[in-house]
């Protein structure tokens, strides 16, 4: 191996990853990635954003992922710099965003012996990647170079499908690393060899999950003979298009409860639109609407009413894992959920009888209404606030939702809309939020992300990511003094104020106006929904972060959906 292979080497990885359709490698710096980082940079064809902290990078790769569908590598040295990529990758798995993690490492002969920056990396990233490839040092064969580039053509088509997530490969690189030009013979033979393996198409289309006929059949048979169905939706892929599932549920006469992140809020000609669910005792409570069929899909509702329809005869459509948290599914569809949608529709007939959905509709007028009343009463309130920056995007827009209660907030506030709603529920983590937020503006759409106080100083490294931004990114951190998601669990009576305060509530006490200023982002305190619609409308005139802080109530959460149930009970 000479420094010239080694340079090929780089170039041909960086080449295929482009050649398979990758765009965007976030890159952190480091030595021993020279030659990676070289390589991309002599390339000059992906976007290369820069991100110093590994765990942010990782985060702002998901974003992108997550937000455009298409796999995004990331590139970092040796050491504890590859672990800081797990926060991610985990997500990424449990969420199916495709990623490549390209992590530099030390040659075998540097391994297990204390040298400087040096672990096992492989199998680092354990069962939360789909594949891990070691590329082994760079070898100066014709076939070792085709085996690089089908390698990496490997590694993209397994970070799209079947089931799509992330990858690892891990580089092998030797001193010195710096980019050397081929001057013998034999080192301008294997640049031919590269440039011939660089002028052959890629044809790697990943496998697609399809839903076994059978299954599909049975499934239209028990909707034929079923009126009283519902579909009932929990976060999908903002890239997820739901026609297919909105046009079944019209067919079928189902209504349709759908959380703010299954991107099926939006209105459609023939559907009952179900926004308030999480507001509607789905057990006993209201007989006429209970359902005797359910097709579920998406990841596990945060309602937690949901499992009322344990007992009852419910299919999961699941795009490429197994759903089913409750144990207790009657059916299970697993494969590309708009083909079998599609599928489903010309299997059954159109159903006339509306009598079962109007009972919803009913219902649903009632909560919304009650919800509208519940704001006004609470203007200090995260659903205030929320519903607040929701009503200025443009249709456009990109709304990423941060868990704990906004997640649950989201889904009493947000009115049908066009927008499209990302989650971060595969591991359902408040870690990555901002930077996760700033990779979403590579869709190249405004983004509002909607966070607590507790997720914010959780990803305070992610701030200094979101400087990486390509639209405007209104960050609302709704501050309702700690993790106030806690006062709802039994705990918060079980324990002491004192310790409930400080191992569960954990206020951060960080003014995140202070913050960003410090890091020279846009930020601005909005006391009212008012000044919240403002300062949300204003961050979106202006490429780049803006932190708006939004003081609320620690019982804002609580009161507004307290009084929304009172509302929705009493005045019918
Ligand atoms: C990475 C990670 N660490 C810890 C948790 C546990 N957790 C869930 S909610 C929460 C508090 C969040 O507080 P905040 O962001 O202020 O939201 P709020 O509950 O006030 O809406 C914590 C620590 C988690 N989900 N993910
Ligand atoms: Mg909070």
């Amino acid at each position: 191996m000479t420094a010239a292979v080694q340079t090929l080497w780089a170039e041909l990885i960086v080449g295929t990853l482009v050649d398979a359709g990758v765009a965007t490698c976030v890159v952190s710096p480091g030595s021993r990635s020279t030659p990676l980082v070289a390589a991309l940079a002599a390339d000059g064809r992906l976007e290369l954003p820069t991100i110093i902290d590994e765990r942010a990078a990782a985060f702002f790769a998901l974003g992108i992922a997550r937000a455009t569908g298409v796999p995004v590598a990331m590139v970092c040295t040796s050491g504890s710099a590859a672990a800081h990529y797990l926060p991610a990758i985990v997500e990424a798995g449990e969420a199916g965003v495709p990623l490549i993690a390209i992590t530099a490492n030390r040659p075998p002969e540097l391994q297990h012996c204390g040298a400087s920056q040096t672990i096992d990396q492989l199998g680092l990233y354990g069962s939360f990647v789909r594949a891990a490839y070691d590329l082994g040092a760079p070898v100066g064969s014709a076939l070792a170079l085709r085996a690089v580039r089908r390698t990496i053509v490997q590694a993209v088509a397994m970070a799209r499908g079947p089931r799509p997530g992330p990858v690892h490969v891990d580089v092998p690189l030797r001193k010195p690393l710096e980019p050397a030009s081929p001057s013998t013979d034999d080192e301008r033979g294997l640049a031919d060899v590269v440039r011939e393996l660089r002028r052959r198409p890629i044809h790697a289309h990943e496998p697609r999950l399809v839903a076994a006929p059978a299954g599909i059949s049975a499934l239209a048979a028990a909707i034929a003979a079923e009126p009283r169905g519902i579909v009932i939706a929990g976060a999908m892929p903002p890239t997820f298009d739901g026609e297919a599932v909105l046009a079944l549920a019209a067919r079928a006469g189902y209504p349709v409860l759908a959380e703010a992140g299954s991107q099926l809020r939006r209105p459609r000609d023939g559907v009952v639109a179900v926004d308030h669910f999480a507001l509607v005792d789905l057990g006993a409570r209201v007989p006429d609407l209970a359902p005797k069929l359910v097709l579920q899909l998406g990841a596990e509702p945060v309602a937690a009413g949901w499992s009322a329809l344990a007992s009852v005869d419910r299919w999961v459509l699941a795009d490429h894992a197994w759903r089913d948290p409750d144990s207790s599914a009657t059916g299970m569809l697993v494969g590309d959920i708009r083909a079998t949608c599609e599928r489903l529709c010309e299997l059954i007939a159109a159903r006339d009888d509306r009598g079962y959905a109007s009972a919803w509709r009913d219902v649903e007028a009632r909560m919304a209404g009650a919800v509208e009343r519940a704001l006004v009463a609470h203007p200090r309130s995260e659903g205030a606030a929320m519903r607040a920056a929701l009503d200025v995007l443009p249709a456009n827009a990109l709304v990423q939702i941060g868990n704990s209660l906004p997640i649950r907030v989201v889904d009493h506030v947000s009115r049908a809309s066009a927008h499209v709603v990302i989650a971060q529920r595969g591991a359902a983590g408040i870690d990555g939020l901002i930077a996760s937020a700033a990779g979403a503006t590579y869709r190249g759409a405004p983004v509002l992300l909607v966070l607590g106080d507790v997720s914010f100083a959780h990803d305070l490294g992610g701030l200094l990511a979101a400087r990486a931004a390509k639209t405007p990114l209104a960050i609302l951190v709704l501050d309702n003094g700690g993790g106030r998601i806690f006062g709802g669990l039994p705990i918060a009576k079980a324990a002491t104020p004192t310790t409930f305060e400080r191992f569960f509530v954990t206020e951060p006490h960080v003014d995140p106006v202070a913050v960003a200023t410090a890091l020279g982002i846009r930020a601005v305190a909005a006391t009212s929904p008012a000044a919240v619609a403002a300062a949300v409308a204003d961050a979106l005139t202006h490429t780049g972060p803006t932190v708006i802080h939004a003081v609320v109530s620690p019982t804002g959460a609580r009161d507004l959906r307290l009084t929304a149930l009172e509302l929705g009970a009493t005045h019918g």
